[in-house]
């Protein structure tokens, strides 16, 4: 199950935790837009999927799926962690479903605070299109997860503040006022 909080400002070390203040994930809903479900890890094996991640996948049209492992075998490691921690967007959803490990997904909430979302196997998270976020490992080194998307899947992140411009960040920044 996923665990959430605002981070310190310490620049040293983002895989530490940086714990500054624990929230729920209807907090995190709330100011970011982010969802997030958990799976028994037993329900999210391809051959026993539980009706309700089949339901999700369904209702949310999410017909292609992949997998990827962030470890330090990876190809060209300290280049990808570069790429996965500097702050960026998508013009789509960015869906994961956590098979195996740990990790840390970190988003902007609307003051454009950092908060912290430690993610681990069964967890599902879903961050908005348009919505600044990064990744890194926790200090384990290691997480596996599936890759959903509706269609043909696009992965590329947008920098900020290049993403500033993308019409998707006012879609999203329009939606988050929404819910005040
Ligand atoms: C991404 O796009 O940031 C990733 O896929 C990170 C690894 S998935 C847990
Ligand atoms: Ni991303």
């Amino acid at each position: 199950m996923v665990q959430c909080w605002y981070m310190d400002d310490r620049k040293e070390d983002p895989q530490d935790d940086h714990l500054l203040e624990e929230i729920d994930t209807t907090t995190l809903c709330n100011r970011t837009g982010v969802e997030v479900w958990y799976f028994h890890p037993d329900q999210i094996r391809p051959d026993n999927e539980s009706p309700s991640l089949i339901k999700l996948k369904k209702d949310r049209g999410y017909t292609y799926e992949d997998e990827i492992k962030v470890d330090p075998s990876m190809e060209n490691y300290e280049a990808k962690l570069k790429t996965f921690f500097s702050e960026h967007l998508h013009s789509d959803e960015e869906i994961r479903l956590i098979l195996e490990g740990s990790g840390f997904f970190d988003v902007r909430d609307r003051e454009d605070k950092w908060m912290r979302i430690h993610v681990f196997a069964g967890d599902l998270i879903i961050l908005p299109a348009g919505m600044y976020h990064r990744f890194i490992p926790d200090k384990h080194n290691f997480i596996r997860a599936r890759r959903l998307f509706v269609g043909e899947p696009i992965w590329t992140p947008i920098n900020r503040p290049d993403g500033d411009a993308h019409p998707c960040r006012e879609v999203y920044v329009e939606h988050l006022h929404h819910n005040d």
